[in-house]
């Protein structure tokens, strides 16, 4: 259901309900915070018009938990319900219960959702719309083995095996030779059952020094599709990202608004609504489309600093039938942005380090921008995600991002808990990063050199 959004749930925590409630604040929408037995002390949830308790610590009880969730927001007369990032946000059975509960979605159709939620039709809707795709299978592979080695040989080794459920680095396996393919088919489909309840795989070239490039768009219920530039993601560990920047470092104008365009034009004709991220590897100057994300992202700042369009109000905006306040010709690009992941762990051992925070300090000054929930005597919980604080700079040149960046990180102060800020201005502090266009490899092979 759509129209007017009065008040709004937000089914998440952390900085993103924050965020949230903040673009509400903006739009004189009132709010609700839905929050765990853990998170009963969170500013969100004391800055929130109402709150509801939702269940316990645990997630599967709780931000995770659709009848809790629907429930609350039911008893609060809430008609809009926000998922934020993680937790059930591309979820595409939650986001279908909450429309038929008579609440607007904040995010795309549930439709869409679940066709990007499958790798393989993700790629086959974007390959009918023109947008570049990794060289493989035009869909599952496994019933034929001969098949799968002649199209392996075809394309060339190494080959990597994905699920078709999986995402976000889940389920996927290089095969370097022939002898090595049937091995990973079998692996990855068993592993994929498991994991996903889904043994659908499928077969791509493996790219072996990528770059990790996305692109932001933003579509309305009107047919209206604009992008918002591409942000370069390569930092980072184990799928996590660490640091984030927008423009993609080294990317031409011309390459960024000509798959910039493709990737609307394709939003308009799938019918997308919503904010969305287009994931590319890109490598050797060319574009690959990986997957599509159908909600709003951890690194959605950069994107706003460097365009100044406020992505959470335009996804409530467009979400309630409202035209995009933008068209393509009004986003302009202008200087550069960089964030920082600040997380409660070991900056070397990367083990989470939770814990009462006894004292915070947020730095500040021309260029730099804090989005966290944290504040003096909180108490980071030990049930979720180690992500307290998304430091943000801009200036009109990547450089000097970077040499705010550095400031801020001199600047801010964390007390009571460890934290990745060491690790944070190692990275703004390496040559390397300062030239910039860095694999996804780079971090990883660094620390491992370094010991970090
Ligand atoms: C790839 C790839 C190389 N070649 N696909 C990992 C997460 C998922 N979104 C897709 N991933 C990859 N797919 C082909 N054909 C390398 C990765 C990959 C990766 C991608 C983006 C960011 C970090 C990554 C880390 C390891 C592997």
């Amino acid at each position: 259901m759509t129209g007017s959004i009065e008040k709004l749930a937000i089914a998440n925590r952390g900085e993103i309900a924050l965020r949230i409630l903040r673009a509400c604040q903006e739009l004189n929408i009132r709010t609700v915070a839905l929050y765990s037995e853990a998170d009963r002390e969170a500013m969100y949830v004391r800055l929130a018009d109402e709150a509801v308790c939702i269940g316990p610590a645990a997630a599967s009880e709780s931000y995770l938990n659709i009848p809790s969730v629907i429930a609350a927001a039911e008893v609060t007369n809430a008609n809009a319900i926000h998922p934020g990032y993680g937790f059930l946000s591309e979820n595409a059975d939650f986001a279908e219960r909450v429309v038929e509960s008579g609440f607007t979605f904040i995010g795309p159709p549930a439709s869409a959702i679940r066709t990007m939620g499958d790798k393989i039709m993700a790629k086959q809707a974007m390959v009918e719309n023109n947008v570049p795709c990794v060289p493989g299978s035009t869909g599952a592979v496994g019933a034929d083995i001969d098949a799968v080695s002649e199209l392996a040989a075809e394309i060339g080794y190494p080959v990597i095996i994905k699920a078709a459920g999986g995402g976000g680095g889940r389920g996927m396996r290089v095969a370097h030779t022939e002898a090595s393919l049937r091995d990973a088919i079998a692996l990855t489909q068993s592993e994929a059952e498991a994991a996903f309840g889904n043994a659908t795989v499928y077969l791509e070239k493996f790219l072996e020094r990528p770059r990790h490039v996305e692109f932001q768009v933003l579509a309305d219920t009107h047919g209206n599709a604009i992008h918002l530039g591409d942000r370069d993601c390569s930092m980072q560990r184990r799928h996590q990202k660490v640091v984030e920047e927008a423009p993609a470092p080294g990317i031409s104008d011309e390459s960024r608004e000509r798959v910039g365009k493709l990737c609307a034009d394709a939003c308009k004709r799938i019918g997308y609504v919503g904010a969305g991220t287009f994931e590319f590897l890109y490598q050797d100057g060319e574009f690959y489309f990986i997957e599509m994300n159908t909600r709003i992202q951890v690194e959605h700042p950069v994107t706003e600093l460097i365009t100044g369009i406020d992505l959470v109000k335009e996804q409530i905006k467009v979400a309630s039938g409202q035209p995009l306040e933008y068209t393509q010709d009004d986003v302009v690009l202008q200087g550069h942005a960089i964030e920082c992941r600040i997380n409660a762990e070991d900056s070397k051992t990367f083990m989470p380090s939770p814990g009462k925070v006894t004292q915070f300090h947020a730095p500040g000054g021309p260029g730099i921008r804090v989005d966290s929930h944290l504040f003096d005597g909180y108490t980071v919980p030990p049930h979720y995600d180690s992500m307290i604080a998304k430091l943000i700079s801009s200036g009109s040149t990547r450089d000097e991002a970077i040499r705010r960046m550095r400031r801020a990180l001199g600047e801010i102060f964390i007390d009571g808990i460890k934290t990745n800020i060491p690790l944070q201005l190692q990275i703004m502090n390496d040559p390397s990063f300062g030239e910039g266009e860095l694999s996804i490899h780079y971090l990883e092979s660094k620390i491992s050199q370094t010991g970090s």
